[in-house]
């Protein structure tokens, strides 16, 4: 199995974030990568696709806020991270504000996702690995890793959140799509839902969302990934929210999972991508459910058991130092 992973990706580094009221270091740090690398076999460059792929799943004027937004934080006298610390809440009324406070809340949901000097250079390389993943698999592979960091899943057509800037799997599922593939399944299996790709599909009936999470009830993101949430227009039912919580292990887990297999089956896709995160891992500092680093194979093979290709992107898992170990642990199982 290949491994698509491009240095760059470690660059993005914020120094801290918002937690229960107060600033900490943040979880979501260049570490994650190196401790991955460190536990995987070599891992290969991907091609450089640019950004035309990006640009099918996110706004324009989003990826140019992006790309712009440290300067101009710069710019307006401050130093370190840019985040936003003002919302437009629900029913304002739009206004073309360009103050970039104002621009911040406008492309963002939470105060918990910086941006840096280097986060679109990141953010921007680990869509590639995304992408070099799908494309090795569209050429004829069982299965490819993307080694994508930051993250992606919580991210939005026009909006960032949850340590999340491009939506890695969104942009690989619909470069799946014009390359020809007629259905996607996505199924995610980070410990938190899975907003911006579900946000991203939610009125499409080509591409499956499935997603085992915990309870938004309970947990971040709070807003999404309930499970009366299933699609709406033609996406209604090619979206399945399936919450668990907290304390889950492996004995609830699995029934979840064959939930989840069976609705892919069902829906009988062509390619499946996997959004994986090891915060479900019963030590992950930041999450609730108790999976052990023996129990991932399980899953892995349960997954492989639907005979489809299948891409892999990394999402979340914030023990660092059992992240690479829990990783290897879960692709060996395939
Ligand atoms: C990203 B992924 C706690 C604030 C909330 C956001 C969690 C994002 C998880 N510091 N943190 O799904 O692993
Ligand atoms: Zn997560």
């Amino acid at each position: 199995m290949k491994l698509f992973f491009d240095p760059r990706e470690l660059d993005h580094a914020p120094e801290q974030e918002l937690h229960n009221g107060g600033f900490v270091p943040y979880a979501e740090h260049p570490g994650r990568a190196r401790n991955m690398l460190g536990a995987l076999a070599g891992t290969v460059a991907p091609a450089d696709r640019g950004e035309a792929p990006i640009l099918r799943v996110h706004d324009a004027a989003y990826i140019d806020f992006l790309k712009n937004a440290h300067a101009r934080w710069i710019a307006a006298g401050r130093s370190g991270d840019a985040v936003g610390y003002t919302w437009p809440i629900a029913r304002r009324r739009p206004l073309d504000l360009e103050r970039i406070d104002a621009q911040l809340g406008l492309f963002s949901f939470d105060a918990s996702t910086p941006i840096t000097a280097d986060t679109w250079d990141s953010v921007y390389w680990g869509a590639q690995s995304a992408l070099a993943a799908t494309h090795e698999v569209l050429d004829g592979a069982s299965i490819a890793f993307a080694l994508c960091r930051p993250p992606g899943h919580h991210a939005g057509a026009d909006y960032l959140g949850g340590y999340c800037y491009i939506n890695n799997v969104a942009v690989a599922a619909q470069a799946a799509r014009d390359a020809g593939v007629a259905k996607v399944a996505i199924l995610d299996i980070d410990y938190h839902h899975g907003n911006g790709t579900q946000d991203i599909f939610y009125d499409r009936d080509d591409i499956l969302f499935v997603s085992i999470h915990a309870d938004p009830v309970t947990d971040y993101p709070f807003y999404w990934g309930h499970a009366d949430e299933r699609g709406e227009g033609t996406g209604e039912g090619a979206t399945l929210n399936l919450p668990l919580p907290r304390g889950t292990t492996l004995a609830e887990y699995e029934p979840a999972l064959e939930t989840a297999m069976e609705a892919i089956a069902a829906f009988g896709p062509d390619l499946l991508l996997v959004s994986f995160g090891a915060d479900t891992f019963e030590e992950d500092p930041i999450s609730q459910f108790k999976l052990k680093t023996e129990d991932y194979p399980a899953l892995a093979r349960r997954i492989a058991a639907s005979g489809l290709p299948l891409v892999v992107v990394m999402e979340g898992g914030y023990a660092t130092d059992a992240l690479g170990r829990n990783v290897a642990s879960f692709l060996s199982g395939f």
